[in-house]
């Protein structure tokens, strides 16, 4: 799955993870500042417990942060929209990453029971960062220049 997966967003693309097969004892996933991972890591959060079938997370963009998102168990869809075009992309994958610069809408849904998602980002949690509101990111979105 996701062999060579290919977005057509704006701002963001697959990032491949190198990884060591310690089978049978288990696989072990190397991710490095500014070599797999674009940027200095400044922040690491998990969410985990996805239980509800229905539950959405996202429905926002980040005005400046980078972010790589991985499912590092099971799997969910990630809704991705960058104002002119948007792409689901499944992550089910540990070693598949998705790196997200600013002003990429995303949503996150249809998680498996067993569900954890993995996120590095470029700077710690700011609420001025977030955008929640899909007009405004349009306007925003529209309005940039790459
Ligand atoms: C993102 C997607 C992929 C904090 O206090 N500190 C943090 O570092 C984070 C990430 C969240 N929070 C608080 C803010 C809210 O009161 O935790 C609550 C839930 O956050 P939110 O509704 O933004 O969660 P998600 O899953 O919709 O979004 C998260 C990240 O917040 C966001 O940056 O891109 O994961």
């Amino acid at each position: 799955m996701n062999k060579a997966l290919t977005l057509r967003i704006n701002g963001a693309r697959a990032v491949k993870l190198s990884f060591v097969k310690d089978l049978p004892d288990g696989n072990l996933f190397i991710a490095e500042a500014r070599r797999e991972i674009p940027f200095d890591i400044k922040r690491v959060y998990f969410v985990n417990n996805l239980a509800n079938p229905k539950a959405t997370r996202g429905k926002h963009a980040h005005r400046k942060l980078e972010q790589v998102l991985f499912c590092i168990s099971g799997s969910f869809l990630l809704h991705l929209d960058d104002s002119k075009v948007k792409q689901r992309v499944k992550l089910n994958d540990a070693s598949v990453g998705i790196w997200m610069g600013p002003l990429v809408w995303h949503t996150m849904s249809s998680f498996s029971y067993d569900c954890i998602i993995l996120v590095l980002a470029s700077d710690q949690y700011d609420e001025a960062d977030y955008i929640r509101d899909y007009d405004a990111f349009m306007r925003l979105a529209k309005g940039r220049t790459r």
